[in-house]
This record gives structure tokens, sequence and C-alpha cells, in this order.
């Protein structure tokens, strides 16, 4: 049966596919609100099926806005956030308003409307893991947030959990790993280094490059999401990783090889200020409970196509790509 979603944020990365994602595997119609930040691109929404798909400019911190959209859905799917570690850094502000208010706006007309909720969040609330240590995150591990921006995505996680048991919100929620894919800001690792490769700038590496991350396909982070949105049990959090751990070492030398380049022409760089080292996720629950498999299972296969959709949409990336490495020169990143 077709419902109605509501999407925030979806004019951002992970959002973005989510929507694509949707609307080819589903007969559900999609509005999405996005307040189009420096993140938010409308060319990541070309192509949809107009007759599926509405796009409001809008703050999810805006009470009235969101309580006339959340009437008008069955449920809502929650990307919208300030995304970026090194951001929170500089200034944080943004990610309290945004991730924080912007969470309790949203969960105030879920309440009104007694709408299904699902909330995105990050693998990041967890803190980091040592590099030799065998355990993975669960959905019973402790928060300990390092940054600024995991600080205020745990915060979010818990206004939703207090809202489900307070006031009985039909509310999810999900924590994901490190995505990858199409559609992501150059200000990110991923892109970033490909675009210095199509730019003839070298990749830069922060500190010894020996932190790992647990990569996932944005693809299979939408299909989990829908999974959830489906059949995911009320009140429940679910893990979502895909077994991709890579040191950020290994993923640059593995992005050099592909586009065709020397595996050590990179430069190593001021680290970030309280950089976790390793985040890695245990996704049974997921996959026991709901069923859930990631289809991209080869990180190079993937990569490949990323690189590949990089350098045939320099029209989408160009236009930010001077201003974010003029903010990381500054701080001789
Ligand atoms: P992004 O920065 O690419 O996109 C965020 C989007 O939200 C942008 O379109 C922006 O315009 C919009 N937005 C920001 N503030 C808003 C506001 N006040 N009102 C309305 N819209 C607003 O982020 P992303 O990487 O796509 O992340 C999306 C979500 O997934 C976030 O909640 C993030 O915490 C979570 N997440 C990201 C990753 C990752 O690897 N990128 C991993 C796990 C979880
Ligand atoms: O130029 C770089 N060089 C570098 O070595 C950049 C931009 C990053 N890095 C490192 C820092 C991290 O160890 O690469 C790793 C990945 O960095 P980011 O892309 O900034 O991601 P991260 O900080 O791990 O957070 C991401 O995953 C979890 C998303 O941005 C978050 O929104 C999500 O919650």
């Amino acid at each position: 049966m077709s419902r109605r979603l509501l999407v925030t944020g979806g004019a951002g990365f992970i959002g973005s596919n989510f929507v694509h994602h949707v609307l080819e595997h589903t007969d559900d119609h999609v509005t999405v609100l996005d307040k189009l930040t420096y993140a938010g691109n409308l060319m990541s929404l070309d192509g949809l099926p107009q007759d599926r798909f509405r796009f409001v400019r809008g703050d999810i911190c805006d009470a009235a806005l969101v309580d006339e959209l959340f009437a008008g859905v069955d449920a809502v799917v929650h990307y919208a956030a300030e995304s970026h570690n090194d951001n929170s850094l500089d200034d944080p502000r943004p990610f309290l308003d945004t991730n924080i208010v912007g969470t309790y706006t949203l969960l105030e007309a879920a309440r009104r409307h007694h709408r299904r909720f699902h909330h995105i969040s990050t693998d990041e609330v967890y803190g980091d893991l040592e590099l030799d240590d065998p355990a993975r995150f669960t959905e019973t591990t402790p928060y300990s947030p390092s940054s600024p921006y995991s600080s205020t995505k745990a915060g979010s996680d818990l206004l939703v959990r207090a809202w489900v048991r307070s006031f009985g919100v039909p509310a999810t929620i999900s924590n994901c790993s490190n995505n990858y894919g199409p559609y992501q800001h150059v200000e990110k690792f991923i892109p970033r280094q490909i675009t210095n490769i199509l730019r003839g700038i070298r990749p830069k590496l922060y500190g010894t490059g020996e932190n790992v991350r647990d990569w996932i396909h944005a693809d299979d982070h939408s299909s989990a999401v829908l999974t959830i949105l489906d059949t995911g049990r009320i009140g429940e959090t679910y893990l979502i990783g895909a077994d991709g751990e890579k040191s950020n070492k290994d993923v640059v030398e593995l992005i050099l090889t592909l586009m065709g380049q020397p595996a050590d022409a990179y430069d190593h760089v001021t680290d970030r200020a309280g950089h976790d080292l390793r985040y890695a996720i245990d996704s049974t629950r997921l996959r026991t409970e709901l069923g859930w498999q990631p289809r991209y299972a080869d990180f190079e296969a993937g990569l490949a196509a990323t690189i590949h959709w990089y350098r045939h949409h320099e029209p989408w990336w160009a236009p930010t790509k001077t201003g974010v490495e003029a903010f990381y020169a500054s701080k001789g990143q």
C-alpha cells in the first residue's frame, strides 16, 4: 500500500539517496523538508517522478511549518542534521540548533499527530574503539560521544527514546556507520580525496591515517531504513553496518590506485582534535530480526563506481570545492 512519507534533510547526501531508493522501490509518495544549508543540493533530487515527489524548503526548527507537514503524511524519516565533525569543532552552535532543537520540534509534532517516526543517527554516539579491540558496537553499548557533532546526535537519540517512553510516540532509531556513494559533500573524506585528485591536488590524510571507519554504501543504508520503517519494532534501536572496516590510509591508497596514481601520492596533515580512533558495527539484530542484508559487499567495486560518479558530475561538486579547500587550508588540513 502506498504511504505518504516526509523526509527531512532529503537534499543532503544520505537523505537524497533514500528518496531515490524509496521512489524506485515502492509506490510511496515523498515530501522532502530541507533548509538547503551549505550541505543541501537540489541537483541531488533531479530526475524523480514528479507525481510522487514534492520539495518544501524550510527549517525543522519551524514548529508551524513542521506541524502543517506532519498533518499531511503517514510517517516521517528524519535525516536533517548538521553532519560534519570538523565544522562542529569550528562552530558548534548550528549543531545544537538543528540536531537538538530541530529533533525536539519534530518529536513534538509526532506526538501531537501520533505519527510513525524514524530517527537517523550515527555509530559515533558510542565513542570509539581501540584498533585491536575484538569488540564492535551493539545496541547495548553505552553512549560516549567525543565531538560536538556526536554529542548532539547522542542528545537527539535520547530525546527520541524519552518521547517514546513518556508520550508513546511510535518511533524507531537507527545508528549507522560511515556512508559512501554518490551525492556526498566534498568536505567529507572520500569525496574530498577523489575531487582533490581530479583537480591535481594531493589527498590529505589526518595524522597517521591509522584511524578505522566501517564503510557502508548509502544505498544499503537506505534499504536498511526502509526495512526498519516497514517491520521494525516500535521503541527499538537498530545498528546498521556492512562489515566494512578499513583504515583511512588503506582507503586513500585504494582511491589513488583506482585513479591511476602512485599509491603513496598523498600528504599527512594536522590531525583532527579528539579524532575517534575506530568505529565498528555489529548489525546482528537487524540481520536476524528483520532479515536485512547489504547488497554492496565489494567495497572496491562500490568505490570505483563512486569515483566514476564524481568524474562525471563535476557541475554537482565544483561550486563548493574551492571554499571547502580554503577552509581546510586555514586549519593546516
Ligand atoms: P548532509 O550534511 O549531507 O545533509 C544534511 C541535510 O540536512 C542537508 O540537505 C541540509 O540542507 C539539511 N538541513 C540541515 N539543517 C537543517 C534544518 N535545520 N532544517 C532542515 N534541513 C536541514 O548529511 P548526511 O551525511 O546526509 O547525514 C544525514 C543524516 O545521517 C544525519 O542525521 C547524520 O547524522 C546521519 N548519519 C550520517 C552518516 C554519514 O556517513 N554521513 C553516517 C551515519 C549517520
Ligand atoms: O580530508 C580528510 N582527511 C582525513 O583523514 C577528511 C575530511 C577526513 N579524514 C579522516 C577523518 C575520519 O577518520 O577520514 C575519516 C572520515 O572522516 P569524515 O568523512 O569527516 O567522517 P567521520 O568524521 O568519520 O563522520 C562520518 O561518519 C559518521 C559522517 O560525517 C558523520 O555524519 C557520520 O555520523
